[in-house]
């Protein structure tokens, strides 16, 4: 069996220290970080929420699963620094107000940080308050609000509404991503960007610091 499908097993299976090994295995084998990621984490992600849905698992097995990923992608860190060192932005970065999932945000913010970002992680279940606050008291140029459940899309457009109370609106860019989350709804709520993914969101940012 390739070392992805045996990382997409242990993920699924929740075994965080096989993870790791398999991780260190990849990369000894010359895989990137992308291809670990993508092909080994995030298929296997896509297998446990498919199990979810057809309560074959339950909330503890995709726990241990989404720990696993954390432990095996956390690995990778050295690896996605890019080449270029120079300061690309400030970033305060959170999973919005009812939202626990922490991967895909972690993963968004460890790539935009290995490409020069500075992250501001508020972490998870934050209060549309607290994004306020924190884009007063940072100043950062990007604020990225992540989501994945449909019941907590709306609060991606209570946060810019909330900005726009506060008097932030023309002081940040806002970056929304998660995945029920598409460029339309982005574009209806009035977030500046959308990313699909990781490296969607490095290359977002990248176009628009270099477009001013
Ligand atoms: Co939850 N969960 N979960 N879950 N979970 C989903 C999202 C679900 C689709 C599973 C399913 O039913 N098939 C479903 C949502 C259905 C819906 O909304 N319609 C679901 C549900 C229902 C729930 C609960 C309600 C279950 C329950 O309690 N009955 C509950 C809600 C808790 C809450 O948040 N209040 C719940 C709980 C959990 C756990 C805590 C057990 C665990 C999360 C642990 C953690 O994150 N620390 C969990 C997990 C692991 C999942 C699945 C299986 C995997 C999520 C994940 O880590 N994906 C998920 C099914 C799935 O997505 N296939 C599911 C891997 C990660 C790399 O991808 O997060 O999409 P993702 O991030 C991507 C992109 O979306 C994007 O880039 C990332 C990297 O490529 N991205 C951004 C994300 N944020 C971005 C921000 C950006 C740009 C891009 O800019 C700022």
């Amino acid at each position: 069996m390739s070392v992805l499908l045996q990382i997409q097993e242990a993920t699924i299976g929740g075994r965080a220290e096989e993870a790791v090994a398999l991780v260190k295995e990849a990369i000894a084998g010359g895989l990137t970080p992308e291809v670990i990621i993508q092909d080994g984490f995030i298929a296997a992600m896509a297998v446990v929420g498919e199990k979810f849905k057809n309560h074959e698992i339950f909330v503890p097995e995709m726990l241990v699963a989404a720990r696993a990923m954390q432990f095996g992608i956390s690995q990778l860190e050295p690896y996605m620094v890019s080449g270029e060192r120079t300061y690309l932005a400030r970033i305060v970065l959170g999973t919005v107000k009812g939202d626990l999932h922490d991967v895909g945000k972690n993963l968004v913010g460890m790539m935009l940080q290995g490409n020069g970002a500075e992250i501001i992680d508020l972490g998870v279940d934050v209060s549309t308050d607290a994004f306020v606050r924190a884009v007063e008291e940072h100043k950062p140029q990007f604020l990225g609000l992540s989501s994945l459940l449909t019941t907590t899309m709306p609060v991606l457009g209570q946060v810019i509404d909330a900005l726009e109370a506060a008097g932030l609106r023309d002081k940040v860019k806002v970056l929304v991503g998660g995945a029920p989350v598409s460029q339309q709804f982005a574009e209806k709520i009035g977030a500046d960007g959308y990313a699909r993914d990781a490296i969607s969101a490095v290359d977002l940012v990248k176009r628009m610091v270099a477009a001013g």
